[in-house]
């Protein structure tokens, strides 16, 4: 965010975009994943980040409905000086690897069942995921 001040003050035409599932969803993914471990210590303070673009006289967007998406880029790739656009998405949708190896199906399961603590919502999208790759 400091650099964003820099940014405004020579008006430089930065776009950044951030995605906000306010967690460290990497690391969140590899204790599940790579470990079988339930997710510890990555949930971040959930920050508005388009409300830190504008105090600091930078534009500031949110995406939330995906049908907005186009458009809000559009319109921030529009502006003249920096612009941040936060995306916001499902913290609970797994960013698996395009191939699953058993391990770390293995792992995942073992993830959930020692106890993470997102575990229904995780499984609701698991779920959901595999439904709409279905129909
Ligand atoms: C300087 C630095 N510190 C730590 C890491 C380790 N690291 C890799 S991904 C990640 C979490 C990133 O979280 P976020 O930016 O919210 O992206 P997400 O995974 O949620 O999409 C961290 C801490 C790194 N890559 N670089
Ligand atoms: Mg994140």
């Amino acid at each position: 965010m400091a650099e964003l001040a820099t940014c405004v003050k020579y008006q430089l035409p930065v776009k950044v975009v951030i995605v906000k599932n306010n967690t460290l969803g990497q690391i969140k993914w590899e204790q599940m994943v790579f470990l079988g471990n339930p997710e510890y210590g990555c949930d971040l303070q959930p920050i508005d980040f388009a409300l830190c673009a504008r105090a600091c006289g930078a534009a500031g967007f949110t995406i939330e409905d995906p049908a907005q998406c186009g458009a809000i880029l559009d319109e921030a790739l529009a502006t003249s000086g920096p612009a941040v656009v936060q995306a916001v998405v499902d913290p609970f949708e797994p960013p698996m690897p395009a191939k699953v190896t058993m391990e770390q199906a293995a792992h995942f399961a073992q993830s959930l069942i020692r106890g993470e603590p997102n575990r229904e919502k995780i499984a609701l999208t698991v779920l959901a995921d595999k439904v709409r790759e279905l129909v």
